[in-house]
């Protein structure tokens, strides 16, 4: 990596977990992927991560004691920015979770474009760029995360902020008639422009942003096309932001070392003495109407009904993750997944065997690692998603390299992986539970085939890979040195040419 000043990175939620125990506060430095990446660049060059803690608590000495001594153990620094119970009900959920998550997951529908959230969201961005005001330095560059915090460039560059602005975003973002249905549409897309790169998972993302600024903003900048990343040219000061695909990955080796570590291999082994003669598909997901569990159960069911060979010897592991449960779409998602659980075990239990084992609750990482070990098939089947790291996370942990994925052909991990995963429409029952099938009856040397092109895909791309390309192209900008990204179009003839 060039450039010597530090990396500050700026994203909704501090790198922690805020617990409070009889009027104390603990903070615990979290372990998620984007840390792990993370934590030895801002080591190694010097940094700050800037965030909200996750609590609504006045800021009292204690809180901010807290996060002092959780410092020590990260090597960096961290910035709290606080939030009150309105601006986290107005910002957060209100504007990111029922704006801007289902606008970009194609789901109008499910939108409440309520004004008072967008003046809150734009007040809580600005708190956000203050925050980065106040710590940064001449050399240092900035790396902001995500949905939450679009607006927070804007707000640098009024303040007259000139050092290099980066913006990640982890979801898609949507084609043009979609976008177009969000009130601050021009508003929100000029925001962006503030940045000198922004980054997407695919390159059906970025061709949409890049639509959106040459349709909605033809005024404002024009937009040229070079080798998989756009250049966008604000016509007034003539000011450059690139854009470019840089799709997320895991922490593969971690990953592969803690599966084969001895207490998941011994919890493995436990699973499979608990399904003796029966392959064990998976599903992982949040609870989340972009995730397709329904659909999922939907096809299970059909394939029961059509192949009943299959009756007694899989069984249908779901683990749903609790999230957003004050909502009310969460929440009737909840009772829709748990009906078609009831139904499916009522009709097609025989003694000895109950096809859809169902997990609502959060597993700890041995318990999630030795599911994915063990798991014959996982099945990751959302409407539209980002990247899908649970997909590659199931990869990394097939050590045994035995089982088959089953992916989504519009989850943003399809653009890596569909040459050897057995892709699907999720929209599609019978397609899907057809998959289902194939994959049952497939035998091992095309798995280990597959299962090997998976990992190698899974290994080579991983989230320090992602960090290290992102970091070069926006401090180096060589473009010519990046080959593209690859495109994948869903239904497209490469899938038949593929697979
Ligand atoms: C967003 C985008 C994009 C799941 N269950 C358990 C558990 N998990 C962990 C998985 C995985 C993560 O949660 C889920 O990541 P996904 O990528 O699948 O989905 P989102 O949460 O929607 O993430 C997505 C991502 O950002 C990154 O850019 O890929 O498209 O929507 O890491 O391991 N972890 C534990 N127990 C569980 O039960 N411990």
């Amino acid at each position: 990596m060039t450039g010597k000043g530090r990396l500050l990175i700026v994203s909704n939620r501090l790198p922690l977990m805020m617990e409070e125990r009889e009027g104390n506060w603990f903070a615990k430095p979290g372990a998620g992927g984007l840390v792990t990446a993370l934590a030895p660049v801002l080591r190694d060059r010097g940094g700050v991560w800037i965030g909200w803690p996750g609590t609504t608590e006045a800021p009292s000495v204690q809180l901010r004691q807290a996060i002092g001594r959780a410092v020590a153990d990260t090597g960096y620094d961290l910035v709290p920015v606080f939030l009150d119970a309105t601006e986290k009900h107005f910002y957060y959920r209100v504007f990111a979770n029922e704006v801007i998550w289902p606008l970009f997951h194609d789901m109008t529908s499910r939108c409440r474009f309520r004004p008072e959230a967008w003046d809150i969201y734009g007040r809580v961005n600005a708190r956000f760029a203050g925050a980065v005001g106040e710590h940064l330095q001449t050399d240092d560059f900035v790396w902001i995360h995500d949905y939450h915090l679009m607006q927070v460039a804007r707000h640098l560059r009024e303040a007259k902020v000139e050092q290099r602005l980066a913006f990640f975003l982890h979801i898609p973002f949507p084609p043009l008639d979609i976008f177009t249905k969000l009130p601050w549409r021009r508003q929100l897309l000029a925001d962006l422009l503030a940045f000198d790169l922004v980054g997407f998972q695919t390159q059906r993302d970025r061709r949409n942003f890049a639509r959106c600024v040459s349709v909605l903003l033809p005024d404002v900048a024009s937009v040229r096309t070079r080798g998989g990343y756009s250049i966008i040219q604000h016509r007034q000061d003539k000011r450059r932001v690139l854009i470019g695909v840089f799709p997320i990955g895991i922490d593969q080796a971690g990953f592969a070392r803690d599966a084969a570590a001895p207490p998941v291999a011994e919890r493995a082994w436990y699973l499979h003495e608990n399904y003796p003669e029966r392959q064990i598909v998976l599903g992982v997901d949040r609870l989340d109407y972009t995730k397709g569990v329904p659909e999922k159960l939907e096809a299970f069911r059909y394939l029961l009904q059509r192949w009943p060979q299959h009756n007694e010897n899989v069984t249908l592991v779901q683990v749903v993750v609790p999230s957003r449960w004050e909502i009310p779409h969460y929440e009737q998602l909840k009772q829709e997944i748990e009906r078609l659980v009831g139904e499916i075990n009522g009709e097609f239990s025989r003694p000895g065997w109950v096809p859809v084992h169902y997990h609502y609750r959060a597993l700890a990482r041995d318990e999630l690692l030795a599911y994915y070990r063990t798991a014959e098939i996982l099945i990751a089947s959302p409407w539209k998603d980002g990247m899908n790291l649970v997909a590659k996370e199931y990869c990394a942990c097939d050590i045994e390299e035995r089982g088959v994925l089953l992916l989504s052909e519009f989850a943003g991990a399809a653009a890596q992986l569909h040459r050897y995963a057995i892709m699907f429409n999720p929209h599609d029952i019978t397609g899907m539970a057809e998959a289902i099938h194939q994959a049952l009856d497939m035998p091992e040397d095309e798995r280990r085939r597959r299962m090997r092109g998976l990992r190698r895909n899974v290994r080579a791309q991983d989230v320090f890979w992602w960090v290290d390309r992102f970091l070069q192209v926006a401090l180096q900008r060589r473009l010519q040195d990046f080959p593209v990204i690859d495109e994948f179009v869903p239904g497209g003839s490469s899938l038949a040419a593929e697979t």
